[in-house]
C-alpha cells in the first residue's frame, strides 16, 4: 500500500465517528495524490501527513449561562486549534445547535489550506458550540457569549488564536465577545476580527466572503472566455454571506433568483436584485426567525416550503448555506438543467460523491476553501490594521480584497496545470494550499 492509503485507512478507523472531518479528509488527501507520490519518501519520514490530520490542540468546556426565566441552560464550547505553522491559529466561530467535534474539525481543517491559499500569514483553527441562537434575546445571547469567552480567553490571543464569526455569529455576538475579553485581560488588542468599526473592525469584513467568492467567479468566467453580464445565478441560505455574493452579482450585472432558509426557498424572477430587497436579507437575519418566506410574504414570490433550490434553470449555482447541502440527487438535478458553473460559497457544501459526479458531467467545480476565502482575508487585513493602530478606508480593503483573489485562483490554475491535472480547480486549490503548510512543516523540525 502506498503511504497515502496507508493513511487514510489509519484515518478511517481512527476517526469513523467524525464524519465530516473525515469526508474532507479524504476529498483533500486524495485529491494531493500526484504531490504526495513525487514526495513518498520524505513525507512518510516527516509523517507529513498523520501531522496534518491530528490538531495541535483541541479544547472542549461546559458554558452554564442564565436564560430570561432564571432557568441555568447548559451547552458545550469548541475550539480546535489545527496548525500553526504559517502563522497564529485564525478561524471563525460557529453556533449552531448541529454543531459537535466532527463540524469543528471539519471546518479547521478546511481553514488551514484555505488561510495558506489567501497568501496571508494565518494559521488554521475553528472554534463554536451547540448554542441555537434561534429565538434567543439579546440579552441570553450576551449571556451567553460572555460565559462562552470566560472559558475560550484562557486560550487564545492576537497572535496566538484570533476567532471570528461563521454561522450565527456576527457583528453582535463579536462585540459581546470583545467585550468580555477586555474586560477579563484589560487588554485592547486585535484578538477577534469582525469586530464594529468603532472598536477596530475593518471596512468591507462583512460584505468580504461574498464580495471575495464573486471576485473570484469574475476571474474564473474570464479564464474560461466568459462574463458574469447577463448571467442567472441560483443562491442558497440568505445569511451573510448569502448577502454579499446576492449584492455584488446584482452590481456586476447577474441576476439571482433564489434565495433560501432551513425552512425552503423562494423564486424571484426579476432577481433579489433591488436594494430593498437585498437589504430585506439583513433584515431577516437580525430577526432570529430564520424564514426566509417573509421575503415571499414581503415580495409576493413564490415560497416552496421543505425545498432546495438546485432544481430552478439557471447558468451558475453558488451554495451559500451550509455543509452537504448538495448531494447526488441535487448534483444530478443541477447535470440535468445544463449548469456550467457551480461555484462553492459555504464551507464543503458538496459530498464528495457529488463533486465527482459533476466534474464528470462537465460542470466546472470552483472548491470553497478558495472561493469563500475573501472572509478570512479581511480579517488577515483587519490583524494587520490592529497591529498598525491604523485603517484602510473601504477602497483600499476592497482593492486588496480583489487582489487576494485573483492570486487564489491563478495560483491553483497554475498548480493544477504543474501536476498535469488540466483545469481541475478543486485539486489545484488544495495543492497550493498544502505545499506552503508542509514546506512549512518540514522548516520547523518535529513538531
Ligand atoms: O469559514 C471562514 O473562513 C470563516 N468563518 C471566517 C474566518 C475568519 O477568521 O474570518
Amino acid at each position: 500500500m502506498s503511504y497515502l492509503n496507508d493513511v487514510l485507512a489509519m484515518a478511517e478507523k481512527k476517526y469513523a465517528d467524525q464524519p465530516e472531518f473525515l469526508q474532507t479528509v479524504k476529498e483533500v488527501l486524495e485529491s494531493l495524490e500526484p504531490v504526495i507520490t513525487k514526495n513518498e519518501e520524505l513525507y512518510k519520514k516527516e509523517a507529513i501527513l498523520e501531522r496534518l490530520i491530528e490538531p495541535d490542540r483541541q479544547i472542549i468546556f461546559r458554558v452554564p449561562w442564565v436564560d430570561d426565566n432564571g432557568q441555568i441552560r447548559v451547552n458545550t464550547g469548541y475550539r480546535v486549534q489545527f496548525n500553526s505553522s504559517i502563522g497564529p491559529y485564525k478561524g471563525g466561530l460557529r453556533f449552531h445547535p448541529s454543531v459537535n467535534l466532527s463540524i469543528i474539525k471539519f471546518l479547521g481543517f478546511e481553514q488551514t489550506f484555505k488561510n495558506s491559499l489567501t497568501s496571508l500569514p494565518m494559521g488554521g483553527g475553528k472554534g463554536g458550540s451547540d448554542f441555537d441562537p434561534t429565538g434567543k434575546s439579546d440579552r441570553e445571547v450576551m449571556a451567553f457569549c460572555q460565559r462562552f469567552m470566560t472559558e475560550l480567553a484562557k486560550y487564545i490571543g492576537p497572535d496566538t488564536d484570533v476567532p471570528a464569526g461563521d454561522i450565527g455569529v456576527g457583528a453582535r455576538e463579536i462585540g459581546y465577545l470583545f467585550g468580555q475579553y477586555k474586560r477579563l485581560r484589560d487588554e485592547f488588542t486585535g484578538v477577534l476580527t469582525g469586530k464594529g468599526i468603532p472598536y477596530g473592525g475593518s471596512l468591507i469584513r462583512p460584505e468580504a466572503t461574498g464580495f471575495g467568492a464573486v471576485y473570484y467567479a469574475v476571474e474564473m468566467l474570464k479564464y474560461f472566455g466568459d462574463d458574469i453580464k447577463g448571467k442567472t445565478f441560483a443562491v442558497s441560505g440568505f445569511g451573510n454571506v448569502a448577502w454579499g455574493t446576492v449584492k455584488k452579482i446584482t452590481e456586476l450585472g447577474g441576476k439571482v433568483v433564489t434565495i433560501s432558509g432551513p425552512d425552503g426557498y423562494i423564486y424571484d424572477p426579476d432577481g433579489v436584485s433591488t436594494p430593498e430587497k437585498i437589504d430585506y436579507m439583513l433584515e431577516m437575519r437580525a430577526s432570529c426567525r430564520n424564514k426566509v418566506q417573509d421575503y415571499a410574504d414581503k415580495f409576493g414570490v413564490q415560497f416552496f416550503p421543505g425545498e432546495k433550490p438546485w432544481g430552478v434553470q439557471v447558468d451558475i449555482v453558488m451554495p451559500c448555506a451550509t455543509q452537504n447541502e448538495v448531494g447526488m440527487a441535487e448534483a444530478e438535478k443541477i447535470v440535468a438543467n445544463g449548469v456550467k458553473y457551480y461555484v462553492e460559497v459555504s464551507n464543503m457544501p458538496t459530498t464528495n460523491e457529488a463533486v465527482a459526479y459533476l466534474k464528470a458531467n462537465g460542470v466546472i467545480v470552483a472548491p470553497s476553501k478558495a472561493v469563500n476565502a475573501g472572509g478570512v482575508s479581511v480579517s488577515g487585513l483587519e490583524m494587520s490594521q490592529n497591529s498598525m493602530r491604523y485603517s484602510w478606508s473601504a477602497e483600499e480593503v476592497d482593492e486588496k480584497l480583489k487582489g487576494i483573489m485573483k492570486n487564489i485562483f491563478d495560483n491553483s490554475i497554475k498548480a493544477a496545470h504543474e501536476y498535469d491535472l488540466g483545469d481541475d480547480l478543486v485539486s489545484g486549490a488544495n495543492i497550493a494550499g498544502f505545499i506552503k503548510v508542509v514546506n512549512a512543516m518540514l522548516a520547523h523540525g518535529a513538531c
